[in-house]
């Protein structure tokens, strides 16, 4: 598959609205201010209201953004996004009455992707995926988080994180790859749990880790799946290696996973419908982002909501992710996703919008440079043809028109931007 190089973004895009808490420092245009921003490099060299524009900037060539909405380019922080096959039948199961853990312990569930995964090879992985990335890439996601964990042996987790690679290169997205591979038990493991997480710890995460594939070590943390004492032998080892760890906490129950990763300085905790109020002050302490997942929470129709309210006046900064995973989430768009945490979970559409910009940087250890608009930062950012910022959260499944630069290059031009010219549709 090739694609023609994007053009690059460099030049001063001018006549644009900032999104309310885009500045990567916290400050704000005063409302109704026209700003601008001005990209060399892929970067973002200068950035503030369109009358303060340096001299000096003048012989760049100008994007005429005709009074577009502009939001940091969207991450979303949470996916399952490389598999083979998906999983139809089940979702056909559910509604017909069982539930995902009576699906998962009949042979079901994520060891039916294990299977599909282990059967495909990377080019195979690559064609399924690429089609899952580019609807996401469409709703303006500028940084993803991509896990293993369909492989559940070294090889096969091998081949799900080359493939993530891979797509963060064709695709020009940053893309960080989580090793979740105490996702579930393989089905030749069954009975001995002690002795995957030992081949887990001992080999697969090592090698992995020396071959540059791992940005960060997760694990299932769940009654169907790996038990705290198991959790935290992983962590150990993601510590031995210096790498950051981030959990699935309290997913189906309170397992005390969240403050155990908070422990060791989670990056973030994930679903946490369960969450206790000692898991709530644990990662207050340590920083750890929660991450809400509305679209797992709508797919096995859960009735129990994850503590917001607390969540909220603790001060621990909530992300919004797609989750994206062909069993609990199959997801595509994290608008939609923003909605759905309004909707179902309460937040604030302010909230939602750091969510799954700010928020979710953080939750991958990217709030340097991503997740917010800043000098310095690489060139990622979205323009959108809507009057409020509310409407991101609002509109059910639109695709606004939307220009989108990602990584320094125009990406899709949907507004039909071109420099030195107004905007034509
Ligand atoms: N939690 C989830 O939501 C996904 N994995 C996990 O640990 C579900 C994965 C699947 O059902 O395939
Ligand atoms: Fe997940």
């Amino acid at each position: 598959m090739t694609t023609a190089p994007h053009p690059a973004a460099d030049g001063i895009w001018e006549h644009l609205r900032l999104m309310p808490g885009a500045l990567a420092d916290g400050s704000e245009l005063a409302a109704d201010t026209e700003a601008a921003i001005v990209v060399t490099e892929g970067q973002i060299r200068w950035i503030g209201a369109s009358a303060t524009l340096p001299a000096g900037f003048s012989a760049l060539p100008r994007f005429d953004g005709g009074s577009a909405l502009v939001t940091p380019g969207l991450v979303d922080c949470h996916t399952h996004l490389v598999y083979g096959g998906q999983r139809a039948n089940e979702f056909a199961m559910r509604l017909a009455g069982a539930s995902y853990e009576e699906i998962s312990r009949a042979g079901g569930g994520i060891v039916s992707s294990v299977r599909a995964t282990r059967a495909a090879d990377e080019d195979e992985l690559f064609a399924q995926a690429a089609p899952r990335l580019e609807q996401l890439l469409a709703d303006g996601v500028c940084a993803i988080e991509i896990k293993s964990g369909y492989g559940l042996a070294l090889e096969h987790e091998r081949k799900q994180l080359r493939v993530a690679r891979r797509l963060g290169e064709h695709y020009g997205v940053t893309v960080r790859t989580t090793f979740l591979g105490a996702h579930a038990l393989p089905p030749e493991y069954t009975g001995r749990s002690q002795d995957y997480i030992d081949l887990v710890c001992r080999e697969m995460l090592p090698a992995l880790a020396a071959e540059g594939l791992v940005d960060a070590v997760d694990v299932f943390c769940e009654r169907i799946a790996f038990s705290l004492t198991e959790t935290e032998q992983v962590f150990q080892a993601a510590q031995r290696l210096g790498l950051p760890v981030k959990l699935h906490a309290e997913q189906l129950s309170d397992m005390g996973g969240a403050a155990l990763a908070a422990r060791y300085g989670a990056l973030s905790c994930d679903h946490i419908e369960h969450l206790s109020a000692d898991g709530i002050a644990a990662m207050r302490a340590s920083g750890t982002v929660a991450v809400l997942l509305p679209g797992a929470y709508y797919t096995l129709r859960d009735t129990h909501l994850p503590p917001i309210d607390a969540l909220r006046e603790a001060g621990v900064p909530m992300a919004v992710s797609t989750d994206h995973n062909p069993g609990t989430s199959p997801a595509l768009s994290l608008l939609l996703m923003a909605n759905m945490a309004c909707t179902l979970f309460r937040l604030t559409v302010p909230e939602a919008l750091a969510g799954i910009t700010r928020h979710a940087a953080r939750a991958l250890g990217l709030q340097d440079t991503h997740g917010a608009l800043g000098v310095g930062r690489p060139a990622n950012f979205v323009l959108w043809r809507l009057h409020d910022s509310a409407e991101l959260a609002y509109w059910l499944g639109q695709q606004a028109p939307r220009t989108i630069v990602r990584q320094g290059r125009v990406a899709l031009d949907g507004l039909q931007i071109v420099p030195n010219a107004r905007i034509t549709s």
